[in-house]
Order: structure tokens, then sequence, then C-alpha cells
């Protein structure tokens, strides 16, 4: 498949995959009818692109560590970094935006891009994400489906945050913060 074809089928699954969500929603409460089966089939929970297909599986192979408010709670280190999951979607935003760490905590971020567009994660001090500032913590060229990861040690009480500087997404607001407790 050459680059156009693949950039094409990727706005395609991207657009499926947000009509799924919309659809999903509208036919909750019609479930059986003919539309809503349609849907289930090839589009729903156990579908290609749902949580359990192709799109669902490549990235929930593992899952957030529980955070400081979860029971299971245990403080990342830097002999074992607490996992944290994200997920940069197409619409330009990361979900979760909001991470919650102890202060002095090591994280692993893994970061996974859903959607065409090719995202970056910068983490560190919140001051250094609106700056762009060179030598921040950071991966990079995140391809669709691909996922990268960064592991970050929380010194201090912040503020810190995350954020994508592929050209525009910042500006367009792809940024989250990180609450130290
Ligand atoms: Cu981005």
């Amino acid at each position: 498949m050459n680059g156009r074809a693949s950039l094409l089928l990727g706005a395609v699954l991207t657009l499926a995959g947000v009509i799924t969500i919309g659809a999903g929603a509208l036919v909750a409460p019609a479930a059986g009818n003919s539309q809503g089966t349609g849907w289930t089939g090839m589009m729903g929970a156990n579908g290609m692109m749902g949580a359990n297909g192709m799109m669902g599986s490549a990235w929930s192979g593992a899952a957030s560590a529980p955070g400081p408010d979860a029971s299971g709670f245990v403080a990342g280190t830097t002999a074992a970094p607490r996992l944290v999951r994200i997920l940069a979607t197409p619409v330009l935003r990361f979900s979760p935006d909001v991470v919650t760490v102890k202060a002095g905590e090591t994280i692993t971020f893994e970061v996974t891009t859903m959607g065409p567009a090719v995202h970056e994660f910068m983490v560190g001090p919140a001051a250094d994400m609106a700056a762009n500032k060179d030598g921040t913590p950071e991966i990079t060229d995140i391809g669709m489906m691909q996922t990268k990861s960064l592991t970050y040690t929380f010194t201090g009480s912040g503020p810190f945050a995350f954020s994508c500087h592929a050209p525009g997404h910042y500006e367009a607001g792809m940024k989250g913060t990180i609450v130290v407790q």
C-alpha cells in the first residue's frame, strides 16, 4: 500500500471510529433492530473497530496501573515505574488529559496514537510545555496505532504537564495536566 492509500485508509478508519461512537449511543436503546445489529456486527464492541477488535486490542494490551486515589495503588519508582497509558486521539486531545502522581513518583507513559495524525508526547515542567523547550523529555513520530514510551520522575511540586508539539496540535489544545499529590 502506498503512503497516500495508507493515509486515506487511516482517515476512513478514523471516520468509522467516530461514527461507531455515535451509532453506539443512538442504537443502544433499540438493540435488536436491523440497524443496530448491522453496526454491532462490523463496528460494535466485538467487531473490527470495537473494544475487543483490531483497533481496541492494539492499545489495550496492558491497563494503566492504579492511580493514587485507587485501591491497589503502588507508587512508581525508578526501579519499578508505574505504567500510565495515554491515547493520542484524532481530535487532537490526549485521553486521559489529567494524570495524578505522588510527589517523587516515577511514571512510564505508554502513548498510543489512534487515527492518521502523527503525534508527539512531551512531559516536564508546565512552563517548558508552553515554550516547547529544547531538552524537555519527549517522544516523537508516534504514528497510527504505534505505541512509544517515556519514563519520567516527578521531582518537586511542579507544576508539571504534558503536550504534543506536532505542528498546530498544542495550539489546538493537545495538552494535559499532571496533578502532584
Ligand atoms: Cu498531536
